[in-house]
C-alpha cells in the first residue's frame, strides 16, 4: 500500500517549518513560514508525479490526469495552523494524499478519474478571523467583500494575496467544476476513536462553526474614586455573560460554545474597563440547535447590558452550515477500514470544522479520521502514532482506488 516511512519523514520535515522553541507550530496564511511550507509540499507533490500550481488565492494544487474523460476526484486538507499548533492538524491530510498518489505511481496504477491534491489556503482562520479562504474559492463562494477582511494589522486578504507574490488571476477562475467528490483524511482531534480502541474512523458529518464577536461598552473611570454602585464596568458585565455562555451550552446537551479571545480596554490596573471585546465559537451538527443557543446567549447578553447601563454589539465573523458526509462514500470508507484493520469501522461526527464543509452545495464529501492521543489538538502535544498514520494512509489508498473504479 503506502510507504509509511516516507509519509512520516515528510510529516517530520514539514513540522520544522514555523516551529517555535516550545515545539508549537505557527504557519499563518500568506506569511513566509506558510510559503516555505507550501514550497516544501510542492516538492513532494512533484516527486509524486503531480503537476503543481498555485491558484488565484494561493491554494497549492497538484494535478494528475486520468485515463478517461471523467469528473475529477479531489483530495487534500490544509497546512496553515492555529497559534502554537500541532504537527498533524491539516498537514497529515495533505501529505497522506500526496503519499497515496506517489504509491499509485510506484505501482504504475493509472487512475481512471483525474485527481487533484489541494493544500487549501487558510483553513484555520487564524490570521483574519475568517476561515477556509481556499476551499471557499474552490467552491466559488469566496466574494470580493471577503477579500476586504483585515488582519490585526489592518492588512486585507486581497493585499496579503498580492504581497504573497501570486500571479493576478480572477477569483472566479479558482472555482473548480466537474468534480466527482472530495475525500479528506484528518486527525480526529477528539477522544472517541481512542475510547473505542480504533486507529481509524469514518466521519458521518461535520459540525458547523458559528463565530461571533461581542463588544460590550461601559465607561472607563478611576478605580479609586468611583463608588461600586456607580460603575459601568464592561468587564464584570462580560464575565457574567461569558459564564452564562458556558451554562447555556452545557444545558443544550450537544452544542459546544467557546470564548477563545478576549480584549479589555484600556486594560489598566487602576482603570474600570470601558470596553471588552471577545469571540464566541458555537458548534453543533444540528444547525437549528446551534442557532437556538446563539439566540439564548444574545438574549442574556442584552439583559445584562440593560441592567448595567452597558451597550452590547454583536458581529458575525463566519457562519458555516453543518454537513453530512455522503452515504456512498462512507460505505467505501467503512469497507476500506474493515479490510485494513480487520474489524468493523467506527463512525463518528466531527466537532472540528474542515474544508469539506465548504463543498456542501457543490459535490459529495467523505472524511477519514486518524486517532488522536488523548484527543489533544490545537496544541503542540497533538500526536498520532506512525502505525496509525500508516493504517489510515492505507485506508485512504483503498478508498480512493475503490471510488476511482465506481
Ligand atoms: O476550527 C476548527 O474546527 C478547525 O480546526 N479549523
Ligand atoms: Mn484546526
Ligand atoms: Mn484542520
Ligand atoms: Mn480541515
Amino acid at each position: 500500500m503506502i510507504n509509511g516511512n516516507r509519509l512520516n519523514k515528510h510529516l517530520d520535515e514539514l513540522a520544522t517549518i514555523g516551529k517555535s522553541e516550545d515545539g508549537g507550530i505557527n504557519r499563518f496564511s500568506y506569511t513566509k513560514e506558510e510559503k516555505d511550507g507550501n514550497e516544501l509540499v510542492k516538492k513532494y507533490m512533484e516527486e509524486a508525479g503531480l503537476t503543481v500550481q498555485y491558484d488565484a488565492v494561493g491554494n497549492l494544487i497538484g494535478s494528475k490526469d486520468g485515463t478517461e474523460d471523467l469528473p475529477t476526484i479531489l483530495l487534500g486538507s490544509h497546512i496553515d495552523t492555529v497559534p502554537n499548533g500541532g504537527k498533524y492538524d491539516g498537514s497529515l491530510g495533505v501529505l497522506t494524499a500526496i503519499e497515496v498518489i506517489h504509491s499509485l505511481k510506484e505501482k504504475d496504477k493509472q487512475p481512471r478519474h483525474p485527481i487533484k491534491v489541494i493544500a487549501f489556503k487558510d483553513e484555520e482562520g487564524t490570521r483574519f478571523g475568517f476561515g477556509m479562504i481556499g476551499s471557499r474559492a474552490i467552491a466559488g463562494t469566496l466574494t470580493k467583500d471577503n477579500l476586504q477582511i483585515t488582519d490585526g494589522d489592518g492588512i486585507t486578504i486581497d493585499r496579503a494575496i498580492r504581497e504573497y507574490g501570486l500571479e493576478k488571476k480572477s477569483l472566479h477562475r479558482a472555482k473548480l467544476e466537474n468534480i466527482k467528490l472530495y475525500l479528506e483524511l484528518h486527525i480526529e482531534q477528539g477522544k472517541i476513536l481512542e475510547s473505542k480502541h480504533a486507529a481509524v474512523g469514518n466521519v458521518t458529518g461535520i459540525a458547523g462553526p458559528l463565530w461571533l464577536k461581542f463588544t460590550l461598552k461601559g465607561l472607563a473611570e478611576h478605580a479609586g474614586t468611583t463608588p461600586m454602585n456607580q460603575r459601568q464596568d464592561a468587564l464584570t458585565g462580560a464575565s457574567l455573560i461569558i459564564a452564562e455562555i458556558e451554562k447555556i451550552a452545557k444545558q443544550s446537551g450537544s452544542t459546544v460554545a467557546t470564548v477563545g479571545k478576549l480584549a479589555v480596554k484600556p486594560n489598566g490596573v487602576n482603570v474600570i474597563p470601558g470596553e471588552v471585546e471577545w469571540t464566541v465559537d458555537i458548534r453543533d451538527i444540528d444547525e437549528a440547535k446551534r442557532d437556538h443557543v446563539e439566540k439564548k446567549i444574545k438574549q442574556f447578553a442584552e439583559k445584562i447590558a440593560d441592567e448595567r447601563k452597558l451597550i452590547i454589539e454583536f458581529e458575525e465573523l463566519q457562519r458555516v452550515e453543518p454537513i453530512l458526509c455522503e452515504e456512498s462514500i462512507q460505505r467505501v470508507i467503512k469497507e476500506s477500514i474493515c479490510e485494513e484493520l480487520g474489524e468493523d469501522a467506527v463512525s463518528l461526527p466531527s466537532g472540528a470544522g474542515h474544508d469539506a464543509m465548504q463543498f456542501k452545495n457543490s459535490f459529495p464529501v467523505g472524511m477519514i479520521f486518524v486517532r488522536s492521543k488523548d484527543g489533544i489538538s490545537h496544541n503542540p502535544q497533538e500526536f498520532s502514532t506512525e502505525e496509525d498514520i500508516e493504517k489510515a494512509g492505507n485506508v485512504l489508498y483503498k478508498a480512493l482506488v475503490q471510488l476511482d473504479e465506481d
